[in-house]
């Protein structure tokens, strides 16, 4: 093992919590290109980031939000095998379905790029490059997995075993899912390849490692002392016990053939390890965006960096990627990592290869123009703190009795009788009751309120306040009834609807960063362009005399039929698991001779008649034809065939087995017979040319 000390010391937080940073640099971790994206994905990540981008802009600040595709890893190269493809074939296919389906759903990326680019493959080899002289890395030569018939070292996912801290099987060489433990190859117990299933061997092979023990002082001041007080508690507790349990040397190299080649000579089929490109990919998609500015979204400490992630992703975003950044010397650190828990669906775990999610495709294909329904239920059941549930039922009642019964009946009452009474032009309030002022001063302060909420990460505190902006403005038209008022006081009528339509302007700019489509909808239906957030500090938005558009429903009820619709889906998919589950196959026999198996005669026999055994369910006595004889055999298939049906059929038959009494009847052989994955027997039947008496082999 060669060592050179790279430089560690000087490491206090860049920029400091608490004043406005001069611009924002937001990025959302980049799905793997190997499937599609699903309501897990859009909980965890997407929508609070989008949220959070989304109000920043409308403070008027300079923000820039990067995502884009995850398109390394082994995952990608094993499912190229599977269906005999290339990896490029697969990340295309699914670059594009991720890109357009978040573009659809109001995710609005600055720039949505992907790592098999070659500005990425440039800037992560630079980056890799600049690590390694300045003497970065420790490079070292191990023993690891290979598989000799396909020629490749087994790295990550193409090693397979029993997982050591839990004993199930069926655990990969970097990480056990069914009890999320991080493993080495070396851990794994009865390893095998996962392309050949092979037995694999132990080959020596040279790698680059990051020494994250060198980096300890510098994270315990950075996360510990740093960053205690404003990182979520899951965040900050998952970095310390990393700390505290000893942090080790990592590899940032693989033995593939896919993946950015590692820019050093003499190292054809090594590429840079996937955790150590991927984030540089947020670096590289900058770039793109900004080929000329780049530069001080990531070095100037005016920027603040805010990553949002997934709870299994901190690890690389809070220890690995920061390590690397501090190493490379020239760029910030993030401010904030607001990684979520994971989101549940019908109490079950998500998971990818049981199809037990919610495909964003699939669902804007289900529910065309309902984007900002999923990403409210998504915000307001958000697992923020500890893991959360998503259910359809639960879904339909934020829709039916949050949206459409608080929001959308306020607006939808308030437009409507500006139309009636005032033929849709703003009335000028004439004179303010008390509660008026009141209503008022309280929908002036819910800018201050939510942006709190927002810039502290708590986005379902923050909308819940926007939603109690509008059922402050439900109550109030309802405290207020000027649909009766009217015939007796027209002149106070003026002054509520010209509260709630002030109301209803505030809602405009306060409800965007959550529900950007309806927000574009209200605005439409108020006749007014989209104001920023800090003129909703303002109380009148909306002059007298100004002209409404005509009423448009901002929300539709979801009946029982189309949520039942979506619930036999899931159903359909769980019925569909319980099939596939593999039986639990019984343990191969004891071996049994070359000359035992020799004094086996197995015939093909037909059979040519047959009737139910009296007084049984299961037994069916059979005249065989076997060439050689006619005779009784009595076998336990009448629970699958009929008598009629088996009559004709040629079958396979263990023709010496001594005789044996079954209910009386004397059977003279026995019958092979597989089973079905429902429980069903069949016969085994021998070839269709396989002659009656001819011996089987
Ligand atoms: N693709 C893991 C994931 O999707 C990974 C994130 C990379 S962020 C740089 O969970
Ligand atoms: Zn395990």
């Amino acid at each position: 093992m060669t060592s050179q000390h790279a430089d560690v010391d000087n490491c206090g937080p860049i920029f400091k919590s608490g004043s406005v940073p001069e611009r924002y640099t937001i990025t959302s971790a980049l799905p793997y290109a190997n499937g599609p994206v699903h309501i897990g994905h859009l909980a965890g990540v997407y929508v609070p980031a989008d949220i959070y981008a989304r109000y920043l802009r409308s403070k008027g600040r300079d923000v820039i939000f990067i995502g884009g595709s995850d398109e390394h890893g082994v995952p990608i190269t094993i499912k190229a095998r599977k269906q005999d493809t290339t990896p490029q074939a697969i990340v295309d296919h699914y670059h594009g379905l991720i890109k357009e389906s978040f573009e659809k759903f109001g995710i609005s990326f600055d720039i949505y790029s992907r790592t098999s680019s070659s500005m990425h493959a440039a800037t992560a080899s630079e980056f890799f490059k600049t690590l390694y002289d300045k003497g970065c890395f420790i490079e070292k030569t191990s023993w690891q997995y290979y598989d000799e018939e396909n020629k490749q070292f087994l790295a990550d996912r193409y090693i397979t075993g029993t997982c050591p801290r839990c004993n199930s099987e069926g655990a990969y060489g970097d990480q056990c899912e069914k009890c999320g433990s991080s493993l080495s190859p070396d851990e794994l117990i009865d390893p095998r390849s996962a392309i050949s299933g092979n037995a694999p061997v132990k080959k020596e092979t040279k790698h680059w490692y990051l020494p994250l023990d060198r980096y300890e002082e510098f994270l315990r001041e950075w996360i510990l002392k740093g960053h205690e007080k404003d990182w979520r508690t899951n965040v900050y507790g998952q970095c310390k016990s990393w700390i505290d349990g000893g942090l080790q040397p990592r590899a940032v190299t693989r033995d593939l053939d896919w993946g950015v080649p590692l820019p050093l000579p003499h190292t054809e089929g090594k590429v840079l390890y996937v955790w150590f490109d991927a984030p540089i990919g947020y670096i590289s998609a900058t770039k793109e965006l900004l080929p000329d500015a780049w530069e001080k979204y990531w070095k100037d400490e005016k920027t603040k960096l805010v990553h949002f992630i997934g709870k299994d992703n901190i690890v690389f975003h809070c220890i690995i990627f920061p390590c690397m950044l501090k190493a490379e010397g020239s760029y910030l650190l993030p401010d904030n990592v607001p990684a979520n828990e994971f989101l549940n669906l019908e109490g079950d775990k998500i998971s990818t290869s049981r199809n037990w999610a919610v495909w964003l495709h699939e669902y804007l294909d289900d529910f065309p123009g309902k984007q900002d329904v999923l990403r409210y239920v998504l915000t307001a059941n958000a697992p923020e703190s500890k893991d959360n549930d998503f259910t359809w039922k639960d879904f339909q009642a934020r829709n039916n009795n949050e949206l459409l019964a608080v929001f959308g009946n306020f607006v939808n009452r308030t437009v409507v009788l500006t139309h009636k009474y005032f033929e849709g032009k703003v009335p000028s309030a004439t004179a303010y009751t008390q509660a008026d002022k009141t209503t008022l001063e309280e929908m002036c302060a819910y800018p201050g309120k939510i942006a709190e909420s927002l810039e502290n990460y708590r986005f379902r505190e923050a909308l819940n306040e926007m939603m109690n902006l509008a059922r402050l403005g439900n109550k109030y038209l309802t405290d207020n009834e000027p649909w009766k008022v009217f015939k007796t006081d027209p002149e106070r009528v003026k002054t509520v609807l010209n509260v709630s339509l002030q109301i209803a302007a505030h809602l405009s700019v306060l409800c965007q960063p959550f529900l950007p489509f309806t927000a574009e909808k209200l605005c439409r239906i108020l006749n007014m362009s989209p104001l920023g957030w800090d003129e909703a500090c303002r109380a009148e938005l909306l002059s007298g005399g100004h002209t409404l558009n005509p009423a448009e429903f901002l929300f539709e009820k979801i009946e029982d039929e189309t949520i039942q619709k979506q619930i036999d889906k899931l159903q359909a998919t769980k019925e569909a698991n319980l099939k596939n589950a593999l039986p639990a196959f019984e343990p191969q026999k004891a071996a049994v001779s070359f000359d035992d198996f020799g004094r086996i005669d197995l015939r093909v026999a037909q059979i040519v008649a047959a009737e139910k055994v009296a007084k049984t369910k299961k037994l069916l006595k059979l005249t065989l034809n076997t060439g050689l004889d006619t005779r009784i055999v009595v076998s336990g298939i009448a629970e699958y065939y009929g008598p009629e049906e088996v009559i004709g059929k040629k079958v396979c038959l263990l023709a010496n087995l001594e005789p044996k009494n079954l209910k009386g009847i004397e059977s003279h052989g026995m019958l092979l017979l597989s089973e079905n994955p429902d429980g069903k027997l069949c016969f085994v039947e021998p070839s269709p040319q396989a002659e009656v008496g001819m011996q089987i082999r």
